[in-house]
This record gives structure tokens, C-alpha cells and sequence, in this order.
């Protein structure tokens, strides 16, 4: 029991398929109580069917568009478990046109969506749990190997990552002296609701599941299992990393 005593707050868990979600199993089965957060009503259902699940469990609404909704949540969460250990950060968004075709056509609207639901809604996030991290924390976001390497069509994307995790390292730099860590988990393809959303995604899969050294593509669960980790004790002495869960994509030259 890695997790036993520890408050976590999961964001982005959509459906059963999120990486969020198999962050969230991965830490209810070493004892994290957990608190979800969903964007909005037509994920609500969904997220409170995932949590009842799991015994000591809370879900309250946020969208990180929307301050005043962080700020209820992270207020709610304060009010129910009195502190946070770990937060997992699993939210990004572009919009559907800026995914597909010339990144140069990428229009002054849909960078500045992706870059601040992708990339500042980390900073937004971690400046909220603050106060509550009390004894110390660990925060884990989601990145994608797209932030150092063109990957057709995901664009605007792959730009938002690399404030990602950069902004993981400055934040890790920042929080260190409170003993807050920060660290990204960039993951291979994985078929989930977001991932849909990049023109092509299937041939992407095969693509990397051939090329990548153990032949396969990536699951939520071995991300979930990392995640575990780098939010445990067990990683107390990494932050500002960028830690690939890719099957081993990312080694590959030629
Ligand atoms: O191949 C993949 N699936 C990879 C995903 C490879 C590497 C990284 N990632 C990243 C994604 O970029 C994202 O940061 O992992 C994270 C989680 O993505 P996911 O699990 O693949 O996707 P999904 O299940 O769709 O969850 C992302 C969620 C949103 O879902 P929808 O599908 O409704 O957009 O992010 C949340 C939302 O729940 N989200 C927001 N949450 C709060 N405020 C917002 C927002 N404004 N926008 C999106």
C-alpha cells in the first residue's frame, strides 16, 4: 500500500478509456483516496459512474477555461479531505481543425485554446493546490513524444507539449523548496477519445507498434503504473523529468 493516507486529485478522466482513469485504478489500488474533477455536464455521469467505484472517492465539476470553477474545486476538495498529496494533470484540447493538414494554417484562436487548456492550465492548477499541499506533493502530467518531433497532424499539439514540459521543469524548479515535485510522463499512441481526434490516429498505432523495441504500442495501465510511482514515495528523488512510457518509440533512430 505505496498510496495509504495519500489525497490525490485526478483531471481528465472522460470515460473508461482515459489515462486519467487508469492513473486513478493504478493509485486507488495502492490505498490514494481520490477526488475527480470533470469538465462538464456531458462528462458527468460518466465520471461519477467511475468513481462510485472506488470507496472514499469525490467528483466535482472544473474547467480550466474557467477560474472561478478551479478555484470551487480546489476549494470543495480542501473542505472534504483537508489536504492534497498528488494531483494528476490528463487534460489537453485543440481544436479539431488544427489537428489535421499544415501546422503553418494554424490559426491565432486555436493555438491560444491549445496552448491554455494543454500547457497553462498546469501552472493554473499546481498555483491552486499549493496552499493544500502541506506535506509536500507530486504532480505528473501528460505529455507526448509530438513536443520534440514533428508527428503529422498533431500540430498545434505537439507546440502546446513542449510548454508542457517546460513548464514542468520551471514549476519543479519553483515548488522543489516545498517539497512539491513535478514531473511529465510522455506516453505512446493510445486509442482514446483525444487521441481520435488526430487525423490518422490508427495508422500512427500500427506505425509505432511496429517500430518501437518491444513491437507493441503502449497501454493506460503501464502509464497508470508509472503514474503510481512518480506520485509515490518510491520517486522522491525525481522532478522536472520527462519520462518516456512508450514502449521505447522515442530511442529509435533509423
Ligand atoms: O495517445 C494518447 N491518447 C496520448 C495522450 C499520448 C500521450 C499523451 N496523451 C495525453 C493527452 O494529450 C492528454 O493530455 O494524455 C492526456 C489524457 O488524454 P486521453 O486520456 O488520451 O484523452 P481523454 O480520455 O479524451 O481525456 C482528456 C480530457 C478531456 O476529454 P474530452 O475527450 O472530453 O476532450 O481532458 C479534459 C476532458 O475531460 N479536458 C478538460 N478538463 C478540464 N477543463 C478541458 C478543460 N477545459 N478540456 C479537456
Amino acid at each position: 500500500m505505496m498510496l495509504e493516507n495519500k489525497i490525490g486529485v485526478i483531471f481528465g478522466v472522460a470515460n473508461k478509456r482515459s489515462i486519467a482513469w487508469a492513473c486513478a485504478q493504478a493509485c486507488a489500488a495502492q490505498g490514494a483516496k481520490l477526488a475527480f474533477t470533470y469538465q462538464a455536464d456531458r462528462l458527468k455521469e460518466n465520471v461519477e459512474d467511475l468513481a462510485a467505484t472506488l470507496d472514499g472517492s469525490m467528483v466535482v465539476q472544473c474547467d480550466v477555461s474557467d477560474q472561478a470553477t478551479v478555484d470551487a474545486a480546489f476549494d470543495a476538495i480542501g473542505k472534504k479531505y483537508g489536504k492534497i498529496d498528488f494531483i494528476v494533470h490528463s487534460i489537453a484540447f485543440a481544436p479539431k481543425e488544427a489537428l489535421e493538414g499544415e501546422y503553418v494554417a494554424t490559426s491565432r484562436e486555436a493555438f491560444r485554446t491549445a496552448l491554455e487548456i494543454s500547457a497553462f492550465s498546469l501552472s493554473q492548477i499546481a498555483l491552486a493546490a499549493m496552499p493544500l499541499m502541506t506535506d509536500g506533493g507530486s504532480i505528473v502530467t501528460m505529455s507526448y513524444y509530438g513536443a520534440e518531433k514533428v508527428v503529422m497532424n498533431y500540430n498545434v499539439m505537439g507546440v502546446a507539449k513542449a510548454a508542457l514540459e517546460a513548464s514542468t521543469r520551471y514549476l519543479a524548479a519553483d515548488l522543489g523548496a516545498r517539497n512539491i515535485r513535478v514531473n511529465a510522463v510522455s506516453a505512446g499512441p493510445i486509442n482514446t477519445l483525444s487521441a481520435r481526434g488526430v487525423k490518422n490516429m490508427g495508422s500512427l498505432l500500427s506505425y509505432v507498434g511496429e517500430r518501437s523495441p518491444l513491437k507493441r504500442n503502449v497501454t493506460a495501465a503501464e502509464v497508470g503504473s508509472t503514474t503510481m510511482f512518480l506520485v509515490s514515495d518510491l520517486s522522491s528523488g525525481i522532478t522536472g523529468e520527462t519520462i518516456y512510457v512508450d514502449c521505447g518509440y522515442n530511442i529509435m533512430g533509423i
